[in-house]
């Protein structure tokens, strides 16, 4: 009968959100996700700072221009830049591109 249906339902829709603590998994799966190391972008005397940005572009997804040249000319001026933070495998393979296009890199626990 269709009455019955509409009051067994009823109030289980209106009931209030949940303040319970989140399910132990989920919370950890979120604190998980801080990135673990960095990689750092060295300076040198010979490389043009057009080639630079063009290769952080590359390499790096979603690296605007404004952060390339950012990240460019503060290693120029210091010596060394944090390009981007993430897990090490990531890393590893930014690092590996970046000195394959001829730059210096490193990375390092954050
Ligand atoms: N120092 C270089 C120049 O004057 C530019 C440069 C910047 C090179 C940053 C490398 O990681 C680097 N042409």
């Amino acid at each position: 009968m269709q009455a019955t249906f509409v009051h067994a339902t009823a109030p289980v829709l209106s009931l209030p959100p949940s303040t319970e603590t989140p399910p132990r998994e989920v919370t950890k799966r979120n604190m998980s996700s801080e990135p673990p190391y960095k990689v750092i972008l060295h300076n040198d005397d010979f490389t043009p700072m057009e080639h630079v940005i063009a290769v952080l572009r590359k390499v790096i997804p979603r690296m605007s221009v404004k952060r390339a040249q950012d990240i460019m000319l503060e290693a120029h001026k210091n010596g060394k830049a944090v390009v981007t933070k993430c897990h090490k495998e990531l890393a590893e393979l930014y690092q590996e591109s970046l000195n394959n296009e001829g730059l210096i890199s490193t990375i390092e626990p954050d």
